[in-house]
């Protein structure tokens, strides 16, 4: 059965096209400047929940979304869902796509007969990948919804629940195995506290450091060689996520001594909701060497709550690139629709129509970026702004030739102190230029 009748599959033609199933700058065949295509470097990748089982319901109001599969319920839903899935990646030709292990498959009554349910769907989803390219890019297990997590999963006062969480993640790690998934997410939704007077956030987060050394121990034991990343945010659901942004996340990991086996997913949404630009917690990461993965979407400055918007400005995916082109890429990881439509986009064709603006988006801030770094643009100013380190006292400083006692001295001796110019104006203009360039080139 066809889910997208409207929807062929959706081709590159070039920025002049009227066709909005078109890519318009995503070409998925185009060499990049590092010899990589276009689809080998910026790995899209769908998300299951949002395009699959999101029905854009708010607090507000019911769900809006109009899916031609959502007349079946229970187990018949879920084999629509893998069907109308690999129709929609084939359509979009991604290569990746990632899931909750609720979104796949419903949970049962028991913990065995949700195996039992994943199991069943797993082995379908391994099937359909058998002949499709799109790959698993990462799986993690939902501790969130269920009302079992109210107060945590592995962070949970209740050590039952620590244990639940424990078996779901345990078998997680198997379906990821069993699918060939690249990664493996742990984003702590509910791990964090709403109020201290009834918290020992010590043990929480001992606990939570416990949970994490058992997941790596048992992917090791079972061969699983997927790449682990932690996607900080700073609030939403809890008042306080352990995880609240990248340096937090990293003073944690290596606190309890996991950096080797850990890098980081950043969702541009969670960066702003932390007080940080993407640009900034992208840089955290890839400066640490601990750049994993990208959830691709936007948040609106006016609301301050995780809309999860397609991502459509052209500025961050321009600087979001400039980061990942600097790291030389994603390595396992992906830029993952972590991204719904409005709730007025109600229509099966809008699952497209978001997708192609967040690829063509992302294309366009890839090919800006190349060129301002093969320029140099930003590069030869940074490089002069901090040129004082490169000879005289700077080096020595840099070189930890001096102490307290050396730099008194060399102060003392010191005439009027010259600064530069930061020309921050400049620079944005000569990002602006690049960006006009790009489109109209
Ligand atoms: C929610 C998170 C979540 C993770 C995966 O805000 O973005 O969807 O990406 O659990
Ligand atoms: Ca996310
Ligand atoms: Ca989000």
């Amino acid at each position: 059965m066809a889910y997208f009748k409207n929807v062929n599959k959706v081709n590159y033609e070039g920025p002049s096209t009227q066709n909005p199933f078109a890519f318009k700058y995503y070409n998925p065949e185009e060499t990049m400047k590092n010899g990589q295509t276009m689809e080998e470097f910026l790995r899209f990748s769908v998300a299951y929940w949002h395009t699959f089982v999101g029905d854009g319901s708010d607090p507000f109001g019911q769900g809006t979304m109009v899916r031609p599969w959502n007349k079946f319920s229970g187990m018949d839903l879920a084999k629509a869902r893998v069907e109308a899935g690999f129709e929609l990646f084939e359509k979009l030709n991604v290569p990746f796509f990632c899931f909750h292990d609720v979104d796949i498959a419903p949970e049962g009554e028991t913990l065995k007969e949700t195996y039992d349910n994943l199991d069943e769907i797993v082995g379908m989803l391994k099937g359909y990948m058998k002949t499709s390219k799109t790959k698993l890019l990462w799986n993690t297990a939902n501790m969130f919804t269920h009302p079992r997590w109210l107060h945590g999963a592995a962070s949970s006062p209740n050590a039952d629940v620590f244990a639940y969480a424990a078996a779901k993640v345990k078998k997680g790690l198997e379906v990821g195995k069993e699918l060939g998934a690249e990664n493996y997410v742990f984003w702590g939704g509910r791990e964090g506290y709403e109020t201290l007077l009834n918290t020992d956030m010590k043990l929480e987060q001992d606990n939570l450091a416990r949970f994490f050394h058992m997941a790596k121990d048992y992917a090791q034991e079972i061969g699983f060689d997927a790449q682990f990343l932690i996607e900080p945010k700073p609030k939403e659901p809890t008042k306080h996520q352990y995880d609240f942004d990248v340096a937090t996340g990293l003073a944690f990991l290596q606190s309890y001594d996991l950096t080797d086996h850990f890098k980081f997913n950043i969702e541009a949404n969670h960066a702003t909701l932390a007080g940080h630009s993407f640009e900034h917690e992208l840089r955290v990461a890839r400066i640490n060497g601990m750049l994993g993965s990208v959830d691709a979407n936007q948040g609106d400055t006016l609301l301050g709550w995780d809309t999860d918007e397609f991502p459509t400005d052209m500025y961050a995916t321009t600087l979001a690139m400039y980061e990942i082109l600097k790291n030389g890429g994603l390595g396992t990881g992906g830029l993952n629709f972590d991204a719904k439509l409005r709730r007025g986009s109600f229509e099966p064709d809008d699952l497209f129509h978001g997708h192609i603006a967040g690829m063509d988006s992302f294309a366009i801030g890839a090919k800006v970026a190349e060129r301002l770094i093969e320029d140099k643009v930003f590069d030869s100013f940074v490089d002069e702004r901090y040129s004082s380190y490169k000879e005289g006292i700077g080096l020595d400083i840099v070189e930890g030739k001096t102490d307290l006692h050396k730099l008194e001295k060399y102060a003392l001796e010191l005439g009027s102190i010259r600064n530069h110019s930061g020309r921050q104006e400049k620079l944005k203009g000569l990002l602006n230029q690049y960006l006009l360039e790009a489109l109209t080139k």
